[in-house]
């Protein structure tokens, strides 16, 4: 049997109880081995606190109560602070031995391009490849690039304050543009014929939101203005990029229209896609779908800008990209794609 330890003097013994709470109270260790260094020197097997254990055998019958609880308390300390002490390590980060280099990276989500954008560069891309510049131009435009240039009639709705954003409207109203087509006619001023561009943009309507209309949306336009261009070639174009876009069985069926800048002008249906012309709810029933309008330029908006109409003639187009986004993914509400609920742009991750 072990020797007990000499029986002890009391008051030695609560020195030594305030002395280890003072050294608990008091440690600052920084790294994961001084805190163990910590632990072992307190409550390791030859620790002061296990010594103390020890010691409390020789302690007198009456008085085990009182030090067994002190010496309990003195324990439980020592144990919260070294935990306390692991966490903060642990926090800070500073700790290099609990730091695994091997472990797998953190994975985080990559954002992923909005639906109109990913409609945009495709179609942009389609006319790029036929040959076609981007122009862009500004959102904010003058009277005359908007409407005077391209052959809006002094009272059309369109110059109306119902339809069209102003910011001045003084002798050259200041506006928000309401087409790309202000970026064309900038193009025809300053530009060398032939010109081909295509004009993606940002657009504004004083109309009311709902499921098929919004104030802004986007557009991209065409233009192809060069010697003998003509109605034929605007139609193989427009052919050509709808086998492009929607697939290469795709038809195209032209119904006329009226557009002040062009003249003959059109609406384009492509064949619809989902039911290949047989009719489902999609193209309700009709076997089409309308993808954008067209027309000849129309000669009064060519000599606008100083084009010798004689000499030269055009074509133009013009689509909504969120329409042809809503064609393509089956989009029925136009509002999903200004409210950035990323339950919706989430559907477009594979698209990235
Ligand atoms: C110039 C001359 C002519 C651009 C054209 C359309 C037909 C057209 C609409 C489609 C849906 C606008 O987004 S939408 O509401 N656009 O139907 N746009 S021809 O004609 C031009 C442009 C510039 C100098």
């Amino acid at each position: 049997m072990a020797a007990l330890p000499e029986a002890l003097n009391i008051n030695e013994m609560k020195e030594k109880i305030e002395a280890i709470l003072a050294e608990i109270e008091s440690l600052a260790c920084k790294t994961e081995n001084e805190i163990e260094e910590a632990r072992v020197r307190l409550l390791g097997k030859k620790g002061k606190i296990t010594g103390l254990f020890e010691e409390f055998r020789t302690v007198p019958a009456e008085q085990k109560r009182e030090f067994g609880q002190k010496l309990n308390q003195l324990k439980n300390a020592a144990t919260a602070k070294i935990e306390s002490l692991k966490d903060s390590l642990q926090e800070s980060g500073a700790s290099a031995a609990s730091f695994d280099v091997t472990k797998p990276g953190d994975s985080f989500k990559l954002g992923s391009r909005h639906p109109v954008s990913i409609v945009r560069e495709e179609i942009v891309e389609i006319f790029r490849k036929f040959g076609y510049d981007v122009a862009e131009g500004p959102e904010i435009e003058d009277d005359w690039h908007v409407f005077e240039a391209l052959n809006f009639p002094p009272e059309h709705p369109a110059r109306d304050m119902q339809d069209t954003f102003f910011i001045s409207s003084s002798a050259n109203s200041i506006l928000l543009r309401t087409h790309t087509s202000s970026v064309q006619v900038r193009a025809m001023e300053k530009l060398p014929l032939p010109i081909r561009i295509i004009c993606p943009g940002r657009v504004f309507r004083n109309e009311a939101i709902s499921a098929r209309a919004h104030c802004i949306f986007h557009q991209v336009e065409g233009l192809y203005i060069d010697e003998n261009v003509t109605f034929a070639d605007m139609k193989q174009a427009i052919l050509l990029f709808a086998r492009e876009m929607f697939g290469a069985e795709s038809q195209i069926r032209m119904r006329p229209s009226y557009f002040p800048f062009t003249e003959p002008s059109a609406e384009v249906d492509v064949s619809c896609n989902i039911c290949h012309g047989k009719g489902c709810n999609i193209c309700k029933g009709t076997g089409w779908l309308e993808i954008m309008g067209c027309g000849m330029v129309d000669p009064n908006v060519l000599e606008a800008s100083g084009i010798d109409s004689k000499k030269y003639s055009g074509f133009a187009f013009g689509m909504g990209i969120e329409r042809i986004a809503m064609l393509k993914w089956q989009v029925k509400d136009l509002r999903n794609y200004f409210e950035n609920d990323l339950r919706f742009l989430r559907e477009f991750e594979t698209f990235i």
